[in-house]
């Protein structure tokens, strides 16, 4: 199985670290990518009862021998990216076995500036944003005004790129947002900062990651966000700025489709989603705020409290449809022991329609009320099961169901963050 695709089928934080954390302790991964996103991801890992996050760095950070990539779909912000290399080295991870691609885009500290005066500018309608200049940076890029890791090595080239970049977000800052203009000069000084350091971990990552492939080298691709975070696929405009989804894998990395092997779909066993936007399944109630307490539904990176509700069927055949999953992964059933019942979402009713399939449009979707079904639940502390016939039978219904509604097959179940507390089911 040399390239296989560990993504996000709900809203984040499914804990596709942890999935990615345990395929690359249970076989050898060569690579680790990342392809979409920034340093808005977060992803949690315990080791030994030691918890590590990453945010811009792969999870493969964390495994010796392993390599990890930062490839051409990410957005790079230099100064996190040292921030989080000198963070884990601190606690005495090796960092040294890291790449960029030369071709993957900057976050510049006005991207974060753009990010968060827009966001207070939209006030009600925000998204929610993680305030990190993600958005900002991948319009440039689709702009045709990013700045690319390359430039940083080529002042001239790098100073006329910052001032194309800078000439309409100044004009924007002044007349809109009544703001100081950016001066180019300490954008582009802050970042020629960053050049030594960064330019030996830069590297052509597509030829590198398909030369791999060809000599036989297991390759993981490790998402960050999430399907329904997705910019195409997604809750429009309630989404992240790039494509999470397994197609933005082949576009994020410069490998083609034909190359993937496995695609496997994280999946909580409830829903959380942070930001804005719609969320058919969210609680209001005393069961949401169980689920937030008992799952510690809180941002990795931004500290921000994750909203919670029950699982979602449609959203689950949904991601399986868009990304081609070979599997599911599902996470967090410990967090549902102590419910008499567990409401599964299996349709929606849509003014007055009912919908198995997700609706067409937005605003349908919008409008979606979730059609439960109600499995028995059970009592027991399922932390300490380590096989899936350990399970209390109706937990083990509940993945059964889950599986038999979702139409993926469930490959593993986690029932607690360690590496240990995993069953694989098949
Ligand atoms: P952005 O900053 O432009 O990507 O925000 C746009 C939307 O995408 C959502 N988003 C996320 N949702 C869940 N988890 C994310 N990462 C962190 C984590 C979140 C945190 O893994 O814990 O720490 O808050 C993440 N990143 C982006 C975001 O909420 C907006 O809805
Ligand atoms: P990611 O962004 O998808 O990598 O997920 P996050 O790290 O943002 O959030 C997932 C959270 O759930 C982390 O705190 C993990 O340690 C935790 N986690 C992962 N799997 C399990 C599980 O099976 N049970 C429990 N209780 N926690 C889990
Ligand atoms: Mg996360």
């Amino acid at each position: 199985m040399p390239a296989i695709v560990i993504l996000g089928a709900q809203w984040g934080d499914e804990g596709k670290g942890k999935a990615t954390d345990l395929l690359a302790t249970s076989q050898t991964i060569d690579y680790v990518v990342r392809t979409s996103g920034g340093h808005n991801a977060g992803h949690t890992i315990v080791v030994d009862g030691e918890k590590f996050a990453t945010h811009l760095l792969p999870s493969g950070i964390l495994t010796p021998g392993c390599t990890s990539v930062i490839a051409n779909g990410v957005v790079v912000s230099p100064e996190a990216l040292f921030r989080e290399l000198d963070a884990l080295a601190a606690r005495g991870v090796d960092v040294t076995r890291l790449v960029v691609s030369a071709n993957a885009h900057v976050i510049a500290s006005y991207h974060s500036t753009i990010d968060k005066v827009t966001e207070r500018f939209l006030g009600k309608n925000q998204i929610g944003t993680t305030g990190r200049g993600i958005g900002p940076a991948y319009a440039d890029k689709v702009n045709r005004v990013g700045i690319r890791v390359a430039d940083l090595f080529d002042e001239g080239i790098l100073r006329q790129k910052v001032e194309a970049s800078l000439e309409n977000k100044n004009h924007l800052l002044a007349k809109v947002y009544n703001r100081r203009a950016i001066e180019a000069d300490a954008v582009v000084q802050e970042l020629l900062s960053y050049a030594e350091r960064l330019r030996p971990m830069v590297v052509d990552t597509s030829l590198l990651l398909n030369r791999a492939l060809d000599e036989g080298r297991t390759v993981l691709f490790e998402g960050a966000q999430a399907t329904m975070l997705d910019v195409d696929h997604g809750t429009y405009p309630f989404v992240t700025s790039s494509s999470p989804v397994a197609g933005g894998v082949c576009t994020g990395a410069g490998v083609g489709p034909t190359r993937i092997d496995r695609v496997i779909g994280v999946i909580k066993a409830y829903t959380t989603r942070v930001g804005s936007g719609p969320f058919p399944t969210e609680l209001f109630d005393e069961n949401g705020e169980k689920l937030w307490k008992i799952g510690g539904e809180v941002g990795v990176s931004t500290g921000r409290d994750r909203r919670c509700g029950w699982y979602d069927a449609v959203i689950a055949r949904y991601a399986s449809r868009v990304n081609g999953l070979t599997d599911l992964f599902l996470t967090k059933l410990d967090v549902l022991s102590s419910w008499e019942r567990v409401p599964v979402c299996v349709a929606y009713e849509v003014d007055g329609v009912r919908h198995e399939e997700m609706p067409m449009t937005q605003s349908e979707f919008h409008h979606a009320r979730p059609l439960y079904e109600y499995l028995d639940g059970w009592w027991e502390d399922i932390s300490g099961c380590r096989s899936f016939t350990e399970l209390p039978k109706n937990a083990q219904r509940y993945v059964e169901a889950l599986e038999e509604l979702s139409g993926t097959r469930i490959w593993g179940v986690g029932v607690g963050p360690g590496r240990e507390q995993t069953l694989v089911v098949h």
